[in-house]
């Protein structure tokens, strides 16, 4: 397919795109540097209609890094890269609910998650978006630059720790199968406000789900502080949502946006196949 076909309709002003006209099993170069672009300039683009089979999905996911291994998440038989994320019809969804950037806890956190939808509910499973460069923008250059040398601690635990989410998905009763290790209580530091490496912008860079604290400040500030950003980053006007259909694929840049992945469709089954891509230690 030529790149000229290839059609980029903006979701929000904030973040978010929506690409036609492109088959992502079958990108020329030049169609592939079309996208990229798009990734860097909107944070989340969204495709329709495609038919990625495992091996597709990991492939394209490879042109963007080396696609990861979960380190908790066990992943598909024969494709540990690859998390199926299945939420069976009756329950309630657990995965990615809350705003968070993939991995934060790593050492080198995922640059990208692309995440491609099988079965989707009528109604509900919405995954929303915010654009976390838009959210420090919008910051007082006072607080820009107060926050701008400040290091905040992530670690799995929160979302992780058996104790917290039930001890159930790491006994292989749950639809994912978490595996207990020391990733799950590991702390790493990584900068409270980071600079794209391909954009040069900046972005907050701290969420609820990883972030456990901001360092060399007091406990109850660094509460407060965290609070503020995080009602700050979750205003309406740096989202944008996306409604899923059968066949759609996600591509987001987590040095970029948070993601929330709702939780509205208890009725309903929805599966979802995830690929995140090694990414580089945030400065
Ligand atoms: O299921 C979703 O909509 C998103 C889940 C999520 O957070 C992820 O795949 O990284
Ligand atoms: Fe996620």
């Amino acid at each position: 397919m030529s790149p000229e076909s290839i059609e980029v309709r903006p979701l929000a002003g904030a973040v978010g795109a929506e690409i036609g006209g492109v088959d992502l099993r079958d990108l020329s170069d030049d169609a592939f540097a079309r996208v990229r672009e798009a990734l860097l300039t909107h944070g989340a683009v969204f495709f329709r209609d495609q038919t990625f089979d495992p091996d597709a999905q990991i492939a394209f996911a490879r042109r963007f890094g080396e696609p990861e291994v979960h380190p908790i998440v066990e992943g598909m038989d024969g494709r540990p890269e690859m998390l199926r994320v299945h939420k069976p019809a009756g329950a309630s969804a657990s995965f990615g609910v809350g705003w968070h950037t993939d991995n934060s806890f790593f050492e080198r956190p995922s640059l990208g998650s692309v995440l491609y939808g099988e079965t989707i509910p009528p109604v509900g499973g919405d995954t929303l978006y915010a654009s976390m460069e838009a959210a420090y923008q919008a910051l007082s250059p006072r607080m820009q630059s107060f926050l701008g040398d400040l290091r905040a601690v992530h670690s799995a635990s929160r979302a992780y720790d058996p104790d917290g989410v039930g001890r159930e998905k790491y006994e292989g009763k749950a639809p994912l199968r978490y595996r207990y290790s020391e990733a799950v209580h590991e702390e790493v530091e990584h900068p409270v406000v980071r600079t794209h490496v391909d954009t040069g912008a900046r972005s907050i860079y701290v969420n609820p789900m990883f972030t456990q604290r901001i360092c060399d400040l007091a406990e109850s500030e660094s509460h407060a502080i965290l609070e503020m950003l995080y009602q700050h980053c979750a205003r309406p006007d740096f989202q944008c949502r996306f409604r899923w259909t059968p066949g759609a694929v996600a591509l987001w840049d987590n040095r970029q946006v948070w993601h929330y992945a709702m939780d509205d469709y208890r009725e309903h089954e929805r599966v979802m196949y995830r690929v995140t891509i090694a990414g580089e230690r945030p400065v």
